[in-house]
């Protein structure tokens, strides 16, 4: 049993976090940290078993309805996986992939750097995120003790005795309620050659990166993860392949735009091998890898390379519950629940990606806070539905509502504007067009983007929209409330746009709306 640290007594600056949270990261320090208030003897309403997104969330809003809540974590701070492994090093690396393709496109002109044949480093990219997202998690550390008054056990791996008792580091705690807000793990197939130096995912890369990767990267899966991290890598100048069992990018089911994102992928060089699994990882003498086979059609593939990035997919934390509590788990290992998020134990709740798709943060925090109501006596139900969805290739891709297909089998009379409209030209047109893509624009007008908005004629509602470039998923979170709402192109039309912006719905909407039985354009 090691030593606690109790530290509900003391004010730590979030500057003070971070050293704390850095110092344990590094020493591998196993003392808990306590931050239990010694004066309140109400019983706990509930334990988040786990302070991710959908535990701290979940907790907040509990504890701000009145309740008793304690979070327990086996890390030494708050926020969970998108911190520490997920959404934040996603998007420095897609930050980084979008500015490495403008290098690379105005290579030598203006103020830019000559880049033909540069291979940009990944390794101190990652060792740059290792040891900023200390940040990060001081902050949360913070904002969840001091301004949240959040009770809770950091670097402390909660065992489950039973549905009402968990055990840490020796002590039990009880409480009324169980949360579930374990999070998921990367899935790594059972392949031959899986365990070899080189053979990465979303979780090793940042935390075990500790050889330069060669010239080529072969990224196993078509999902989010591995086209975001396969557009990275490529653009650090790496021959990268992309993986798929059937089809690359296949969430963003607009069959124009998901077109517009591939080609733009293959005009910076990436490579697509779709209907293809991974068969056999080889290694060289000194356990490195050295070429991946890969079967497709027409046989085995076999590429060269030191680099694999496994994305093909996350299964939930749910062996420990799976066998104490015998929870109902789906053909996948998620826990059931129903839409109050309990389990098939009335008590035990499960919140997040412990619970399956979508693994998004909104909905595991949601989750936590549908949980939350349900244990405080407020009845409530969620089932994550018409989201608005997004995704980084080099570019940002935001995304909401019906494809066109989707549209035209549901709606007669189906109405598009789009940018660039159609034209002999295709896609060499530089329109959309806002911040962040003016060169692009005056240079190489087919990198500015597109975009689509999707709209039922006859009720003129909006019933779907796309955007490809940078700037607009901001935007989209507003959007599809207004479109779940019944959003119509006349109300579009009467927006007040911030003229130029990177989406340019408002002003086709206001050009077209004018006539009633108005067209595509
Ligand atoms: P987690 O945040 O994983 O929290 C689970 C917590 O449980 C962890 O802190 C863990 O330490 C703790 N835990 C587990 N077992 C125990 C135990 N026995 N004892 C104590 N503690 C335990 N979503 C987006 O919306 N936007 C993005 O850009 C985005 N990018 C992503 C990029 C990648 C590479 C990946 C993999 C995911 C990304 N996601 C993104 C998804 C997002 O990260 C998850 O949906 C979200 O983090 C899930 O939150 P959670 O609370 O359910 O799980
Ligand atoms: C965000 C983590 S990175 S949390 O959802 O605010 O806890």
């Amino acid at each position: 049993m090691a030593t606690a640290i109790d530290i509900w007594e003391n004010y730590l600056t979030i500057a003070k976090w971070q050293d704390f949270v850095n110092g344990t990261l590094e020493s591998g320090s196993s003392s808990p940290i306590f931050n239990i208030n010694p004066n309140d003897d109400r019983e706990f309403d509930a334990i988040y078993l786990g302070g991710g997104a959908a535990g701290r969330f979940g907790a907040a809003y509990l504890r701000a309805m009145g309740g008793r809540v304690l979070i327990i974590d086996r890390w030494p701070f708050l926020g969970g996986s998108c911190p520490h492994q997920a959404c934040v090093p996603h998007h420095l690396f897609s930050d980084c992939a979008a500015q490495l393709m403008l290098e690379r496109t105005f290579s030598g002109q203006l103020w830019f750097q000559e880049m033909i044949g540069k291979t940009v480093s990944i390794k101190p990219i990652v060792e740059l995120f290792r040891s900023g997202r200390t940040g990060p998690h001081a902050m949360m550390n913070y904002q969840s003790k001091e301004q949240l008054g959040l009770e809770f056990v950091l670097n402390a791996e909660a065992k489950i005795i039973d549905a009402h008792t968990i055990q840490v580091n020796g002590s039990q705690f009880q409480a009324k309620n169980l949360v579930l807000a374990l999070g998921a793990k990367p899935i790594v197939p059972d392949v031959p050659g899986i365990q070899l130096q080189g053979v990465f995912t979303s979780q090793s890369l940042v935390e075990k990166l500790d050889d330069e990767p060669g010239n080529t990267a072969v990224v196993i899966g078509g999902g989010k993860t591995a086209i975001e991290y396969g557009c990275f890598f490529n653009a650090t100048g790496r021959r990268t392949i992309i993986v798929a069992r059937h089809q690359a990018m296949p969430m963003l089911k607009d069959a124009e735009s998901r077109a517009y994102a591939i080609l733009m992928m293959e005009e910076q060089g990436m490579e697509f091998l779709e209907n293809a699994e991974l068969s056999v990882i080889h290694g060289d003498a000194q356990g490195k890898v050295k070429t991946v086979s890969i079967k497709t059609a027409g046989g085995i593939v076999n590429i060269d390379t030191d680099f694999v990035f496994i994305a093909i997919g996350e299964q939930a934390n749910s062996e420990q519950v799976a066998q104490t509590l015998g929870l109902e788990l789906d053909d996948k290992s998620f826990i059931k629940v129903n839409r109050r998020m309990q389990t098939s134990i009335a008590n035990v709740y499960a919140v997040g990606d412990v619970t399956g798709p979508p693994m998004e943060m909104f909905k595991a925090r949601k989750e936590g806070v549908c949980a939350a109501k349900n244990i405080m006596g407020q009845a409530s139900e969620y089932k994550a539905a018409d989201y608005p969805d997004f995704m980084h290739t080099h570019y940002e891709v935001s995304w909401l509502g019906l494809s066109e297909t989707q549209a035209r089998q549901r709606y007669a009379n189906v109405k598009i504007l789009k940018l660039p409209p159609d034209n002999p030209n295709g896609f060499d047109v530089g329109l959309p067009a806002g911040d962040r893509m003016m060169l692009y624009l005056m240079a190489k007008p087919r990198m500015s983007g597109f975009q689509k908005l999707i709209i039922d004629g006859d009720t003129r509602k909006i019933v779907g929209a796309i955007h490809i470039g940078y700037g607009a998923k901001d935007g989209f979170q507003y959007l599809n409330y207004l479109v779940k709402n019944g959003l119509t192109i006349d109300d579009l039309a009467d927006m007040d746009e911030l003229f130029i912006s990177p989406s340019y719905f408002i002003q086709l909407c206001r050009l077209r709306a004018g006539d009633i039985h108005f067209n595509d354009m």
